[in-house]
């Protein structure tokens, strides 16, 4: 099956259990001993896919940032009152988050995944980063450094071990797939480090076990 969009609306459960998995990402054993309640800090996100949990302040509480593909921004939450940020504006077909800090500033940069659709032919497919612009709260600066269609899963990783991140970005499917079977080869990407000016693309080859 190749449809992934979500269809329902994120329910605040899913941002409560990001704080979890955050905790238990830390290797904090008392998260077991916890009576969790459902705190409500959002409605109404059309097309609910994703929530991230990262600090976006440099407060030293983690933040939520929730992408909708049904909508045409990108919010985040500020912890603890959970007041709702705009990011980005315009955009559509959000797919995919992933941070991590590039300048070394404290505050994430944004990989971006969007103009998502199942079939190629008719996604855009940016792939784009997002940096804050001294405030956090007011509007991210959106640099798109790329577009493959069907752009789908973006993580930052550390191939080497040497502490710099790469973005990779896995498609859903190849630019040669169609319904109903989808059938063709897909590629993976990676953009190498060195710096918000220097993100060059490289093609996985091999199961991506080889780049560059
Ligand atoms: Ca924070
Ligand atoms: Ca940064």
């Amino acid at each position: 099956m190749m449809s992934r969009l979500p269809v329902k609306s994120l329910p605040i459960g899913i941002l409560v259990a990001s704080l979890m998995q955050a905790a238990v990402a830390e290797g904090r054993q008392d998260v077991e001993a916890i009576d969790f309640q459902t705190h409500t800090i959002a409605t109404g996100l059309k097309g609910g896919y994703q929530v991230l949990a990262t600090d976006l302040n440099r407060d030293g509480k983690p933040d939520l940032l929730a992408l909708a593909s049904g909508l045409d921004e990108l919010a985040w939450y500020e912890n603890p009152g959970w007041q709702r940020h705009v990011i980005a504006a315009d955009l559509s077909g959000l797919i995919n988050l992933a941070a991590h800090d590039l300048d070394g500033d404290g505050i994430p940069e944004l990989a971006l995944a969007s103009g998502f659709s199942t079939t190629p032919d008719k996604s855009s497919g940016e792939v784009s980063i997002l940096t804050h612009q001294g405030d956090p709260t007011e509007l991210w600066s959106i640099r798109e450094i790329d577009r493959v269609p069907t752009s789908h899963r973006l993580r930052w990783i550390d191939p080497d071990g040497s502490g710099r991140k790469w973005l990779v970005n896995g498609p859903l499917v190849g630019p040669q797939a169609q319904p109903p079977e989808y059938r063709g080869r897909v590629s993976i990407f990676i953009y190498s480090p060195g710096g918000l000016e220097a993100i060059r693309r490289h093609r996985c080859r091999r199961r991506c076990r080889a780049w560059g």
